[in-house]
């Protein structure tokens, strides 16, 4: 372990970055962490996976972002990120901006150790007791989905997302057979589904008033579409679930075009979430501006770190659109933390993501953060409070995987 609080020079002074060096394990799934190391001994991690193209990042970050840290001041993480946005000449892309992010991230549990202090302290400090979070059930079959949900209930969980099997299609998103540490990428060549938007949505509201009478009204139930809809379908759908009050109706249709948005907003009361393949403000300024969505789903790792996550967090706010970062189990233990402590002191936050991470996973990154009645709370190790196991994680090496594709029953290649 490093000193987390070593005795400080003069305030002010800079803290040299000595290494930075990128480490990817595979503990089930493949996982990219930078670790930058300080002339105090001082060591930041922040998670730089990118599911399904993780070497593009390593690359990125080994060949042309560690070699310009070396030597720069730890405790400019505002200058650095201005410097490797503005620097690049080759502005945003989920590449750069994880890389981004994850610079500014380990920067953030630098300074975090050297201060003593848990990350959230600077940020601004808790706004809340801990960080409310969605779990998520699935089953092949309405009743298996609301089964799941149940157990979830039963952890204490007070919002579950909601994704059943669609009769007729042999796979859909989100229904796994591993429940609790589902994982979409799989080794070997993407795996083909098949989609029909015509089954889907006659059953989605089926699945939604089953539940409400089996799981009552104290649940916040929400819902991921996963890109697959027009915006006119999705405003028809949002519209079909209303009876069932879904806390949100989640990437309902691709977001490129910010301006589709209104269309679903015109046909439904249904809130909405999106934004977790977002990069950067610049994915969601229009939808924000214009409260087209209710809750953006930009994640820290994605979305170029701490640092710029709480602009966005900054904008929604003017506009009363709250967060719903991104948490699935493609996002490290590093990220969730980093998510948890942003979570814990920014003033609009709605909803955290959290899909359990596997033993061997937590092995490999020990961390602080604990689930209790539904919410998580980062834990007051200073920094991030999250470690990196580099023996175990040399024993999981890189496996090649890719997430599947999908498309229309005639072949046509579509949205997964
Ligand atoms: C979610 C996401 C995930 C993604 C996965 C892709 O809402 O959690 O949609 O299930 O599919 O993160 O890497
Ligand atoms: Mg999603």
């Amino acid at each position: 372990m490093s000193p987390l609080k070593p005795a400080p020079t003069k305030a002010g002074a800079a803290l040299p970055i000595t290494g930075a060096t990128v480490v990817v394990t595979c503990p089930g799934r493949n996982f990219v962490t930078l670790k930058i190391t300080t002339a105090d001994g001082v060591y930041g991690l922040g998670d730089a996976t990118l599911n399904g193209r993780e070497m593009a990042v390593v690359a990125y970050l080994q060949d042309h972002v560690c070699p310009l840290l070396i030597g720069k001041d730890a405790h400019r993480i505002e200058d650095m990120w201005q410097f490797l946005y503005r620097g690049a000449y080759w502005r945003g892309g989920p590449v750069g901006m994880t890389a981004i992010a994850a610079v500014d991230v380990a920067l953030w549990d630098i300074k975090a150790k050297v201060a003593g202090l848990p990350l959230y302290q600077l940020l601004g400090g808790a706004c809340r007791e801990g960080v409310t979070v969605y779990g998520h059930a699935n089953g092949e079959t309405i009743a298996d989905t609301i089964a799941e949900a149940k157990r979830y209930q039963a952890m204490g969980y007070k919002a579950v997302r909601l994704q059943t099997g669609v009769p007729g299609l042999a796979d859909t998103y989100g229904v796994s057979a591993d429940k609790m540490f589902y994982e979409p990428a799989a080794a070997g060549l993407p795996q083909e589904s098949v989609w029909s938007t015509n089954a889907y949505m006659r059953v989605v509201p089926e699945l939604f008033a089953a539940a409400r009478e089996e799981l009552g009204w104290d649940i916040e139930l929400l819902h991921d579409v996963h890109h697959r809809l027009t915006p006119i379908e999705a405003g028809r759908l949002g519209r079909d679930l209303e009876p069932f009050r879904p806390f949100w109706l989640e990437d309902a249709t691709p977001a490129e075009n910010q301006a589709a948005f209104r269309t679903i907003r015109h046909h439904t009361t249904t809130p909405l979430a999106v934004g977790e393949i977002f990069s950067s403000i610049w994915s969601c300024k229009q939808l924000i501006e214009e409260q087209l969505i209710d809750y953006v789903r930009a994640t820290v790792v994605h979305a170029g770190g701490i640092s710029h996550l709480r602009k966005i967090a900054a904008l929604a706010d003017l506009y009363q659109v709250r967060t719903g970062c991104h948490g699935a189990t493609d996002l490290s233990p590093v990220s969730m933390a980093a998510a948890l402590h942003f979570g814990m002191s920014v003033p609009n936050f709605g909803l955290q993501e959290y899909m359990r991470h596997t033993p061997e996973t937590d092995a490999v990154f020990p961390h602080a953060y604990s689930f209790d009645q539904g919410m998580l709370h980062p834990g007051d190790t200073p920094g991030l409070g999250v470690d990196l196991d580099e023996d175990l994680a040399a024993a999981h090496p890189y496996r090649r995987a890719y997430l599947p594709v999908n498309r229309l029953e005639d072949g046509t290649m579509f949205n997964w």
